[in-house]
């Protein structure tokens, strides 16, 4: 339980960091700057398949803060560290596979929710007042991004990505509209990418666009490696799968590379990120033998807590498939021979795309 003594942005903001948020800040600004990159960005279609971004009513949602909480007055947006104290990515090593750091640990949208539900009742005891509240974490229609460079989180960086100079980018964004009359913050206004583009040079599928005339990085969603292996439902395509190599749920590269993220970068001091055994660098024939072994069901239960269960069963064999197909050894066909005859079509695809690959070496 939180105790906040004083309701104001500053009492707001160190209850928040009370809860484990590493930063925090406040915006007021109620209408979206950002909005008509937005939608330029929709029209170009580069957000692939994402439909939930296109919907009518989520776009102008984006646009304005009290169409999603009619009574709206101030944000706090906060921000929660996930990546651990040691790399566990297996680098150079094609027979494990590597999950992004965001989804090794507990669901973050279920963590930072519980937290920011705390924080709104901390700010209702403080008020001596109900206090009219809306949480969004990842899901809802807000430019979280925008509202965290409007509160002071960080900059955008080449990679799309909020940057903080002495946090890096490895942190998650929460949101709690409230009714509630505090302060803003003071804006993040530098830029600290300069002219490096290691993002844009290493991104293996050609996802990062650089910057346009306005200085917004701009990303073609529908080649990034984290789209293909989570959102994405169907195939993918041919032209794209030898670029994922290991990378069986999101990607991690543009960040990686990111100098922000080096020796300044603090690691997670929350244990609900703790990496499971099983998502840890698992090895690829494992972990295919294993979910094979699932119904769609089933696996929706054993992963029920975790970011995984979005791709699903036949989304995560579909990735393992590309995966052990760009390893190429001898002993993948096997557990592909098994993946060939699965139930789904989807399955049975990759399995075939990926024995053709080891055919070939
Ligand atoms: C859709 C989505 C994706 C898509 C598209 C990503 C993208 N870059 O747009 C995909 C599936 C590819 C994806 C991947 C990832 N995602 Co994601 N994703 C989202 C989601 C739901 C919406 C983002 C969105 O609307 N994108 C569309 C673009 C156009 O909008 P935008 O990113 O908000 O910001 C743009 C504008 O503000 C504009 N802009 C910037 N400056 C300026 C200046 C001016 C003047 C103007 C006009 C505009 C402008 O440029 C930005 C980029 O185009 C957000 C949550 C949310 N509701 O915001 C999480 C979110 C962005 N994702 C997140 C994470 C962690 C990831 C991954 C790291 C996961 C992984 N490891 O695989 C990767 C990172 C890939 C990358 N380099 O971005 C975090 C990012 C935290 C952070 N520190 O930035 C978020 C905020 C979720 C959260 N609650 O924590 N994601
Ligand atoms: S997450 Fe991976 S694929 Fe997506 S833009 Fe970054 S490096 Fe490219
Ligand atoms: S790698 Fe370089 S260009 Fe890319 S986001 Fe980091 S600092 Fe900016």
């Amino acid at each position: 339980m939180v105790d906040i003594r004083s309701l104001d942005r500053d009492g707001a903001i160190a209850e928040a960091r009370a809860l484990g948020f590493e930063m925090a800040g406040v915006v007021t600004r109620e209408e979206s700057r950002h909005l008509a990159h937005f939608r330029k960005w929709l029209e170009s279609g580069r957000h692939g398949t994402m439909a939930y971004l296109e919907r009518p009513d989520a776009v102008r949602r984006r646009g304005s803060l009290h169409l999603t909480l009619r009574t709206f007055r101030s944000a706090l947006v906060v921000s929660h560290a996930y990546a651990g104290p040691h790399p566990t990515t297996p680098p150079g090593d094609p027979s494990r596979a590597i999950i992004a750091r965001y989804a090794r640990g507990r669901d973050y949208h279920h963590v930072i929710t519980e937290r920011l539900e705390d924080l709104a009742r901390g700010l209702e005891r403080a008020a001596g007042r109900p206090v009219r509240y809306r949480t969004c974490v990842d899901t809802g229609p807000i430019l979280e991004r925008e509202l965290a460079a409007l509160a002071g989180l960080g900059w955008f960086g080449k990679n799309t990505m909020l940057i903080h100079p002495r946090r890096g980018s490895y942190f998650f964004l929460g949101v709690l509209l409230t009714d509630l009359p505090l302060a803003a913050s003071t804006p993040f206004r530098e830029e600290h990418c300069g002219s490096c583009r290691r993002c844009l040079d290493a991104c293996p599928t050609g996802a990062l666009l650089g910057r346009d005339d306005s200085g917004a990085p701009v990303m073609d969603a529908a080649r990034c490696i984290s789209y293909l292996t989570i959102e994405l439902k169907g195939a993918i395509p041919e032209e794209l799968r030898p670029a994922i190599g290991n990378r069986v749920f999101g990607c991690d590269i543009c960040q990686e590379v990111c100098p922000w993220n080096g020796k300044f970068a603090a690691p997670t001091a929350e244990p609900a990120y703790a990496p499971r055994a099983d998502l840890d660098g698992p090895s690829l024939i494992d972990l295919a033998t294993r979910i094979l072994d699932m119904s769609g069901k089933a696996f929706q239960r054993e992963f029920a807590n975790s970011p995984v269960s979005r791709a699903r069963r036949n989304g995560m064999l579909r990735n393992l498939c590309v995966a052990l197909g760009n390893w190429g050894a001898p002993e993948a066909a096997p557990v592909l021979e098994r993946a060939a005859r699965d139930r789904s079509p989807l399955v049975r695809e990759h399995a075939d795309w990926a024995l053709e690959r080891i055919r070939e070496r």
